[in-house]
């Protein structure tokens, strides 16, 4: 029995250890540190989303900014655009609200479920009353009302992070090469529209759907373990 209560401890303890692990944030300093990569080919950029709301990854303190990857085929032609459009489809902690003016289309509002347990996002293009659910999550919103996204590209192409500029072209007529770094940054300056920077990104996590049942694993021999020493 003594071994039954072992295992189920130990179960536990992993369970435990892979969802810390899945939290631990990793900062990117190189596309050698992004986690998530979205698409195929040898072609590499990466996305970086600054939502500059004080709030980290759980346990941390990375995640007011973070970093994706994404991969196209050579020979053929990405914009910034594509990548966030992308990325938004693959990641469903990522969402993301466009707005379409006769100039082009822009970003709106982004949400992520910073902490990994679930929430919705409500944009307002309207009025800009838009939420999340979840006041853990990231969400800011807004063109001409609370705010806006302003759009920076890296000051050079290359495995490591480089220095910011803002993009002077939008995100549909930025072609993308490899070693290409871009970024959206939320800003609340009305005033004079100043955009802050990028702050260092975390690695956006790749989905785990398996931690949860992995811990219902463990939990269920543990049940059983002290079911089993009651008799
Ligand atoms: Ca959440
Ligand atoms: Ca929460």
């Amino acid at each position: 029995m003594k071994k039954q209560i072992r295992i189920a401890a130990l179960a536990l303890a992993c369970a435990i250890t892979f969802i810390h692990q899945s939290f631990a944030a990793t900062p990117v300093d190189g596309m050698e540190d992004i986690e998530f990569w979205v698409g195929t080919g040898a072609n590499e950029a990466v996305l970086v989303i600054s939502w500059n709301d004080d709030k980290n990854l759980p346990s941390s303190s990375f995640g007011e900014a973070l970093a994706w990857g994404y991969r196209w085929e050579t020979g053929q032609t990405r914009t910034g655009e594509d990548m966030l459009k992308a990325i938004e489809l693959a990641d469903p902690r990522l969402a993301v609200a466009f707005q379409v003016f006769s100039f082009g289309t822009t970003v709106y509002g982004m949400g992520y479920d910073l902490d990994a347990d679930g929430g919705t996002f409500t944009f307002d293009t309207e009025n800009g009353n838009g939420s999340a659910s979840d006041a853990d999550d990231h969400f800011q919103e807004g063109f001409i009302s609370k705010g806006f996204w302003g759009y920076f590209v890296g000051a050079a192409d290359g495995e490591q992070r480089p220095g910011w500029n803002e993009a002077q072209v939008g995100f549909s007529a930025r072609t993308l090469s490899d070693g290409s770094w871009d970024a959206w940054s939320y800003t609340t300056d009305l005033v004079n529209f100043t955009i802050p920077p990028p702050e260092i990104p975390a690695a956006a996590a790749v989905p785990e759907p398996g931690t949860m049942a992995l811990l219902a694993g463990a939990a269920g021999i543990l049940v059983l373990a002290r079911r089993g020493k009651r008799r």
